[in-house]
Parts: structure tokens; sequence; C-alpha cells
């Protein structure tokens, strides 16, 4: 059985080297973070996720996954740091420079490296290349060159969900770029071990591009579903029953409209195309602009609506990046909040069943309370949706008909196949 060095405990490192162990894989699991690998090491998770701790705590005692804060020799790296942006929106490589950089000593002839981290185009030919200037004594593969390298570098992007990535891993298919037709077929060979989706080979570019407009297009379906939902709001429509009808036409498909668009990927990744072609991506450019803008929008019309109060208390229901996560990470919501309290004037309660604490950086600032669903009622003159989590699904909304609410998350709004709607 091949060993396998994960390079980032993350969000998809870590569940992706768990998994791995529990198919009998050797993994060993690097990351800079030291409270992170001590938590893995003592079976813990650093972030929930569904299931993720059961199958955490079994790789760890089966001794078949451990964690270090350096990495080690392996037959497959897989790279999994994160790629942001940083300063005008450029792409910012410098943690998958430094995954090269650490695991270029630990390689050696028939080594595989497979970047998993959503790359610009050319990032994967970027790393084979530093690790051939890092390790001169061994050959490397050189673009659609056929060659007799030793290394194998190939790009295979996540597409995990957040709230079902061990089901997604094993399930979805997957793309594997390699930088030659070899280095392709020798991460197959691992994918194809625990992988029950189908697997498609191609070359790195292809496979980096594939990735950014997989995120694009969500991201240009939700800034259309963002764009109904003010238009919705001008002309008097419920945009999620208007929706939810156009979605019954077989070719018509629209996401939902919310706060905005969150998390470490979807608001991230268009703007790596934007920056390879600015001039041309003008549509991926717009759908950002306005998904960026959702969170203001909806920041004004809470406080328009408080402004009718003389000492307002706004409960703001949810404030993860999306429903049932309670991953904070970019997330739009959270942003609002931040906002009202900033705004000053305000008593902001928050209730979110998926989240334990509040981040200091809000506590530490202004009058901000985590409360349960029905002081948060009780208390507000304004409620405010914000994410759509399923416990909030349960609500007894006719006891919230009183209160002025603005509704981000389509909590209140009547599904058009209730009985009494003709669903002809
Ligand atoms: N959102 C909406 N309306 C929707 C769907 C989502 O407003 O109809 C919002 C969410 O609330 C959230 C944001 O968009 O704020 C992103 O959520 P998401 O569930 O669309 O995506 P992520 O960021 O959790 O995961 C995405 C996934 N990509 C696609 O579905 C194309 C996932 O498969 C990728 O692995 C992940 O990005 C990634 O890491 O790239």
């Amino acid at each position: 059985m091949s060993t396998i060095c994960v390079v980032g405990l993350g969000y998809i490192g870590l569940p992706t080297a768990a998994m791995l162990a529990s198919r009998g894989f050797d993994v060993i699991g690097y990351d800079v973070n030291e409270r992170a690998v001590e938590s893995i090491n003592a079976g813990k998770p650093h972030f929930y996720e569904p299931d993720l701790q059961m199958l955490l705590s079994a790789a760890v005692s089966t001794g078949r996954l451990r964690a270090y804060t350096r990495p080690s020799e392996a037959d497959y790296f897989i790279i999994a740091v994160p790629t942001p942006f940083r300063d005008g929106k450029k792409p910012d490589l410098s943690y998958v420079e430094a995954a090269c950089d650490a695991i270029a000593p630990y390689l050696q002839a028939g080594s595989t490296i497979i970047l998993e981290s959503t790359s610009p185009v050319g990032t994967t030919e970027m790393v084979a290349s530093r690790l051939a200037d890092a390790r001169p004594d061994l050959i490397f593969p050189r673009y659609k060159e056929a060659s007799d390298a030793q290394i194998a570098v190939a790009h295979c992007p996540e597409r995990i969900l957040p709230g079902q990535m061990l089901r997604e891993l094993v399930s979805n298919d997957r793309i594997i770029g390699g930088i030659t037709e070899n280095c392709s077929q020798r991460a197959c060979a691992l994918y194809e071990s625990f992988v029950t989706g189908r697997i498609f080979t191609t070359d790195a570019r292809t496979a980096e591009f594939v990735k950014l407009i997989e995120n694009a297009y969500r991201d240009v379906n939700i800034a259309f579903a963002n764009e109904l939902s003010m238009i919705c709001d001008r002309i008097g429509v419920d945009v999620w029953r208007a929706i939810e009808l156009a979605n019954k036409h077989p070719r018509v498909s629209i996401l939902q409209p919310g706060t905005g668009v969150g998390g470490h990927c979807i608001a991230v990744d268009p703007w790596f195309i934007v920056d390879a072609a600015p001039d041309d991506a003008r549509l991926i450019k717009t759908a950002r602009e306005v998904n960026e803008r959702k969170p203001d929008y909806v920041f004004q019309r809470v406080i328009s609506l408080a402004d009718r109060f003389k000492n307002p208390v706004v409960s703001c229901y949810g404030i993860t990046y999306k429903p049932d996560v309670d991953d904070l990470r970019e997330s739009p919501s959270l942003e609002i909040v931040r906002r009202l309290i900033q705004h000053g004037g305000i008593r902001v309660l928050v209730c979110d069943p998926l989240v334990k604490h509040l981040p200091s950086e809000l506590t530490s600032h202004g009058d901000l309370h985590l409360v349960d669903a029905d002081t948060a009622r009780q208390e507000a003159d304004i409620v405010a949706f914000l994410v759509g989590h399923k416990p909030f699904k349960r609500l007894e909304f006719n006891r919230y008909l009183h209160k002025v609410v603005v509704d981000a998350a389509g909590l209140m709004s009547k599904p058009a196949d209730l009985p009494g709607v003709s669903a002809r």
C-alpha cells in the first residue's frame, strides 16, 4: 500500500487524509499549525464536518494517520493549502510555494505530487519548475513533453461541498490534469483506488481552468438570483416563489438569493479568471460585483427599518457563510452583523444554533449577544433572517407576523406547491 503525505490539514486536507487512512493507506499529515496537529493526533478535527470526528478518531487509533509539523518521505504528496487573493484581487500563491519548498527535500524517484488547491492556470507548471529548481538531482516533467521524468506532477482539483465532504470525496467525478500524460496516469492510479465517480484526464492547464469555471458558473448563477431578489424587492414580488416557479421550466435552474456569497472558494476563484483575462471576463467580474454588493444591500434595508425605532433591537438569525455549517469564513451574514454593530445605536442579538461562540472581534466591540430563537423573537423590533439553517425552517412563522422582518434567506416565503395552490 502506498504512503501518502497530505500537505495542509484544513477543510480539504483533513477529510482527504482521514478518508485515505480509512481505505488502508499509510497517511502522514503535515501542517504548520501546531494546535491543529495536536488536535488531529488526539483524534479531534479542528472544525466541524458531519462524520469527520468518527472517521478521524478511527484513522488515528489504528495508526494509519499521523500528523506532524514537518513533511515526510512518501509515494504521493497531496497539496491542499489555501490559495487566497491579495490586494488588487491578485492570486496569492505563497502557501503553494511554501508547500513546495517544504516537500522538496523529501522527494525521491517515483514520487507523485498532486496539487488539489484551486489554482490559477499555470500553477501546476510553477509547482513542477519550483521543485525542479530545488531538486536538480531528480528528473521532472516538462509541460506536454514526453520524457523519462522520475517525478510526476498533476492537478486534481478538490470538488467537495462543505457539509457533505466525506460522501462527495468518494462519489464525485474527478478531473486530473497532468503536466504530461504519464503524470495524469500516475495520479489516476491513486484516485482510482477510492473514487467511485468517474475520473477524466486532461492536461494541467485545462484541469485548473475547469475548476475555476465550476465555481465561476455557480457565482454567476447566484449573482443572477441576487440581482432578481433586489429587482423583486422593488417591484413587490416574492423572489423565492418566482424562482421556484421559473425552475418548473425543464431548461431553467436558477440558484437561490441570499445575503451574498461567502466561504473561501466561490467568492475568490472567479477573480483568478478575471486576473488572467481582465478585458474579456466581463460577465464573471460583474457577477462578483453583484454578489459583493449584496451584504451592503441587506444591511441598508435593515438600517432603513431600524431608523423607525427609538432604541432598535435587531435579531439576526444565522451568521455562518451558508446554511447548516458552522463555518464563519468570509460570511456575508457575519459582515452584516459587524456593520450593524459598527453603525451604533442598535442592540444586536444573534441566534445561530450552529455557532457556539461569537467571534471575539465582535463581542469586544459592542453590545452583542448569542441567544435562542424565542428570546431573539421576543426581544426584537426587527428580525433579520440571514441564513436558512434547517432548524430555522421549523420556526413557527405565524409568531413573527407582527415583527418587522427582513427575510434574506427566504424562510417565510410560501412554497408554490403548498396545498391550496394549484399545481396544474
Ligand atoms: N449560495 C447562495 N445561493 C445558492 C447557493 C449558494 O447564495 O443557491 C451561497 C452560500 O450561502 C455561500 C456561497 O454561496 O455563501 C458558497 O456556497 P456553496 O454551497 O455554493 O459553495 P462552497 O463554497 O461551500 O463550495 C463550493 C462548491 N463548488 C460548487 O458547487 C461549484 C464545492 O463543490 C467546491 O469544492 C468548493 O466550492 C471549493 O472548495 O471550491
